[in-house]
């Protein structure tokens, strides 16, 4: 396959190189894209050097799949450039999600819908995905009615500038800032920009794109993100209402049998899933399942997740093997 990575310099970007060199995806040609001021720089894949070209360059070459992770409004501008020359491009951005006619896909959920006609294929986010990755399953057995989510998310999903700001801070040094409030030894509830609704962008993610992936607009979700300082993933405290009742233990179970995830959940060994451990992980932990007293066939979880890997790289290679299997590009 010839594969464009477009971002390829930056923290989702050089991690899809890892992905798809770990996961030995058949690469013939690999084209690393990224702004003009890289243009000429090398990246690393395979233990060879290749040098970052420019979107025009790229598009010239028709790659068949280009895999983007450079930011909403360069997906918005270049992703149907490529697409006209018939390279399908698996999105990593904001984008393309909630476009009616653009499928948002977790290959362990809906990976069967996709088509040769997809040329413009959005991944989801990374707190919708760990998430829905969870509870797909679960909906189908039980119904989900409402989910009220928490999260507390790593700094390594606003990208390469605010890692550089928490290890500043640690050093005790100025530099640029990628937040409004330091992060290091703080909280900040607020997660991608504020919208007119008074919550964040990231927080309607959590609500659409939940809505979107399990097919079903009834579910009522409601979300508060805060990013924590942390670097190896994504935490997420879920509450679930079900129209159905349950035991504790049908859960465990379903969720022990499923695709992608991993049920750490064991009190007496203080075992439960922590970011620390998930980093480098592509699997989701989930643990703390326990029943919510305070209503009806409800109950809460701890869902952790590498947000660089499952919850954008890794995935976005999976839609990427998922169409090289199916000869689908
Ligand atoms: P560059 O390194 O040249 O800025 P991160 O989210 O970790 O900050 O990375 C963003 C990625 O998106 C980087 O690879 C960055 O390239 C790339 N990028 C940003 N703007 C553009 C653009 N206009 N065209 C192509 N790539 C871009
Ligand atoms: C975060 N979820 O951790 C973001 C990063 O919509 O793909 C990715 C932003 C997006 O802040």
């Amino acid at each position: 396959m010839r594969i464009a990575v477009v971002g390829a310099t930056g923290l989702v970007g050089q991690k899809i190189l890892d992905v798809l060199e770990e996961r030995n995806f058949p690469v013939s040609d690999l084209y690393p894209v990224a702004s003009e001021r890289s243009v000429g720089k090398e990246v690393a894949f395979k233990g060879n050097k290749y040098k970052v070209i420019s979107m025009e360059d790229a598009i010239q070459i028709k790659p068949q799949i280009a895999i983007f992770s450079a930011g909403g409004s360069t997906s918005l501008k270049w992703a149907p450039e490529f697409a006209k020359v018939g390279t399908t491009v698996v999105d990593n951005s904001s984008a393309w999600r909630m476009d009616e006619s653009k499928k948002l896909v977790v290959p362990e959920i809906n990976a069967c819908e996709l088509t040769k006609e997809d040329k413009i294929i959005a991944n989801p986010n990374c707190s919708t995905i760990q998430m829905v990755v969870a509870l797909a399953p679960l909906h189908k057995k039980y119904k989900i009615e409402r989910l009220v989510v928490s999260t507390y998310q790593s700094i390594t999903g606003t990208g390469v500038k605010a890692v550089q700001q928490f290890e500043d801070e640690r050093a005790g040094l100025d530099g640029e800032k990628a937040y409004p409030h330091e992060i290091d030894k703080n909280c900040l509830p607020h997660c991608d920009v504020f919208t007119d609704n008074g919550y964040t962008k990231e927080e309607m993610k959590l609500v659409n794109e939940t809505r979107k992936i399990l097919k079903d607009d009834s579910i009522r979700v409601t979300a508060t993100a805060v990013r924590v300082p942390v670097v190896g993933g994504h935490s997420e405290s879920v509450n679930i209402e079900f129209a159905n009742d349950f035991e504790v233990e049908e859960l465990k179970q379903l969720l022990s049998e499923t695709d992608g995830v991993i049920v750490q959940d064991n009190l007496d060994e203080n075992e439960y899933p922590m970011p620390k451990y998930s980093h480098e992980r592509d699997e989701v932990f989930v643990g703390r399942i326990r029943r919510d007293y305070s209503n009806p066939n409800s109950v809460n979880m701890w869902v952790v997740a590498d947000n660089l890997r499952k919850g954008a790289a890794t995935n976005a290679v999976q839609i990427a093997e998922y169409l090289a299997k199916h000869e689908l590009v």
